[in-house]
């Protein structure tokens, strides 16, 4: 397949970063490949093609079969769309329910970054799909890739709330501006030549932060080291997990409710490598607080501080969260400083966040209207025999036309309902036997696990197929040990690098080896301290009995209201029971 041969200089570049800059702006060779007919692109292409919002993948149930059939791996793209703060508008949601049917696998997925994905979908297809998308307000740009991804934050449709407008509001704002202003999205997917495309925001000159390039100031043609990610919050919500992203922002208001600007988080990450202890989690730090006519200037600074000190030789080590870690606060802060040509303001002091927040069931907007919050069990929106959810969502987009706001824990909130259609809605659920939040259970509702197997190329053991029965088997224990009505938050990965934030959850769970996990717990229920790893190998057959003693230990030990996290913490996981674990050779 064609590429554009690098440029001497470029070869010095380590590979990733010469894909970049050979790509002229995102351009090749993902353009020339996308016209052939081929099942698959190259490698290069694929790095540029993430950029578009696109991975490739291919079904690895298959792939043992295929292979000793002699024949190639069956390849298809999974599609991410853009939705800051989660928001999603009704006709977005009518096209990607009929795209998912007629190009992707039926399914589609919300995200614990608040988008759509979209999986299955053939190379030939691709323009077709993502065409259709842009053309419904939607977009998959800049979903993935060395560059800042979606904008999160709550979602919950309080439109009586001044502090959660805001962070919906700047989460579309700060998404737009960290947009990149290459038009090759645009050349590449789009064959209407009519089309009225997005105007973003002018980026005005800003001597220290943008780069002498007429293409793109804030990235440059290298874009950024690695992966970036953005979310806002107000204080007394933590739904999006502020301490997990490399820039978090938390709402300061007034007493009227007028903005008066963020607190900033900086350096949080979940990304890690087994047996590389050079990887770990981290949690953002405080990095000041900014008034709100400042805060696109310092946001802009802190991410060219990442382009422009992050470590671009070495992948593991890229993301901002290693850059603050090795820098210190204080030293990052003064360069971030220097960069906006401004001096950062002292945090402003805030309680503690509430712990596990969702917004499920009927609740007032406090704007005459109600939004109802479905629990969609790992985001997975499908029909089944049991339950025909797709089915259900599409005849209500149907008839009422709701905007939809996805949550950060993976599942649907309908907004802007009419009290009157309370009933009719429903109705279609219960006619679809869609579970309302009330009927499924209380660890049902909080878990969360990332798709992992099949579609995932860097899944080491199953996820999403797994984890309902283990949830149930983990309930089931929880209340023989008489602890039914307290809560505990689970998460499940296939593998290391954090999708569904396992390292923030009461107890998380990280593939290993095919069929082992890795147990954390200790994490608070508020998101704000990391877990530690419990036991480093247990076999997923074995996990809930294993899990008996502690539990046990914890109801017996536990002070009043004390959570499983904060338990497990203050007591240390060396005081708590080991016996029954099965020792795991390797
Ligand atoms: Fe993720 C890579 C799925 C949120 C950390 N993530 C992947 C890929 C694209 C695998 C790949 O690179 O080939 C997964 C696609 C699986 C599939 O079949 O769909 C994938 N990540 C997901 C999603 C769909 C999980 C989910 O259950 O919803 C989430 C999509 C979010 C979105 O809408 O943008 C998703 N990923 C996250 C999060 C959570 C978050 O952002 O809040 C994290 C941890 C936070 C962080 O970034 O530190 C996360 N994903 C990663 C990493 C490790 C990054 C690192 O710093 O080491 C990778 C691998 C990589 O980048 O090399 C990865
Ligand atoms: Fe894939 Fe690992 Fe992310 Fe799960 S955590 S989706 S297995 S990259």
């Amino acid at each position: 397949m064609t590429s554009i041969p690098p440029t001497e200089a470029q070869v010095r570049l380590p590979r990733s970063e010469a894909v970049k800059v050979a790509s002229d702006y995102l351009r090749e060779p993902l353009a020339t490949e996308a016209r052939q007919p081929t099942s698959h692109f190259s490698e290069a292409a694929v790095q540029i093609l993430k950029f578009h919002g696109s991975y490739q993948q291919d079904d690895r149930d298959k792939r043992q079969e295929l292979r000793q059939q002699g024949l190639e791996r069956d390849f298809s793209l999974m599609l991410r769309t853009r939705q800051p703060g989660g928001y999603v508008p009704a006709p977005l949601y009518r096209t990607l329910d009929a795209l998912a049917d007629q190009y992707g696998n039926g399914t589609l997925r919300v995200t614990t970054r608040q988008t759509f994905q979209m999986h299955g979908v053939l190379k030939a297809n691709v323009q077709t799909v993502i065409e259709a998308i842009v053309r419904n307000m939607g977009t998959t740009l800049a979903t993935c890739g060395d560059i800042n991804r979606n904008v999160m934050a709550p979602p919950a449709p309080f439109l009586n709330r001044p502090s959660y407008r805001h962070a919906q509001d700047y989460a579309r704002r700060l998404s737009d501006l960290l947009l990149p202003r290459t038009r090759s999205y645009y050349e590449l997917w789009i064959d209407d030549q009519e089309l009225e495309l997005p105007i973003l925001p002018e980026l005005s000159p800003l001597p220290k932060i943008h780069l002498d390039d007429p293409v793109e100031p804030l990235y440059g043609n290298q874009y950024l080291p690695r992966k970036f990610k953005c979310a806002i919050t107000v204080p007394d919500d933590n739904s999006v997990d502020i301490y997990s992203q490399d820039i978090g922002l938390i709402v300061i208001t007034d007493a009227k409710g007028e903005l008066r600007g963020f607190n900033i988080l900086v350096g949080g990450g979940m990304g890690r490598t087994h047996n590389k202890e050079e990887t770990f989690p981290l949690l953002g730090q405080p990095l000041g607080f900014v008034p709100a006519a400042q805060i696109e200037t310092v946001i802009q600074a802190i991410l060219a501080v990442q382009r422009d000190h992050g470590n671009r030789q070495d992948r593991k080590q890229a993301r901002m969260k290693y850059l603050v870690h090795n820098w210190g606060i204080r030293k990052f802060r003064q360069v971030v400083q220097a960069y906006a040509g401004q001096k950062l303001k002292p945090w402003h002091k805030i309680p503690p966040f509430p712990a596990g927040l969702n917004y499920l069931g009927w609740q007032p907007q406090g704007d005459g209207k109600l939004f109802l919050g479905l629990s969609i069990p790992n985001g997975r929106i499908r029909d089944t025999e049991d339950s025909q959810l797709k089915t259900a969502l599409r005849l209500i987009n149907e008839q009422f036309a709701l905007p939809l706001q996805l949550s950060p824990t993976q599942d649907v909130i309908l907004r802007d309902i009419d009290p009157q259609w309370r009933e009719k809605i429903t109705t279609i659920l219960r006619q679809h036997c869609v579970p309302l939040p009330d009927d499924l259970s209380p660890f049902t509702r909080l878990a969360m696990a990332c798709p992992a197997l099949p579609t995932c190329g860097l899944a080491i053991t199953e996820s999403e197929r797994v984890l309902p029965d283990l949830v149930r088997q983990v309930e089931t224990l929880w209340g023989e040990v008489g602890l039914a009505d307290t809560p505990l938050i689970i998460r499940m990965t296939g593998c290391p690098n954090g999708c569904a934030r396992p390292y923030l959850a009461e107890l998380g769970l990280v593939g290993t080896l095919p069929g082992y996990y890795q147990v954390w717990v200790g994490a608070s229920a508020n998101g704000s301290r990391l877990a530690q790893v419990l036991w480093e190998k247990m076999p997923l057959a074995g996990l809930a009995e294993a899990l008996k003693p502690v539990f046990t230990f914890y109801k017996q030990e536990r002070y009043m209201g004390e959570r499983f996290g904060d338990f497990c913490h203050r007591v240390g996981l060396s005081q708590l029971p080991q016996e029954s674990a099965p020792s795991v050779s390797d």
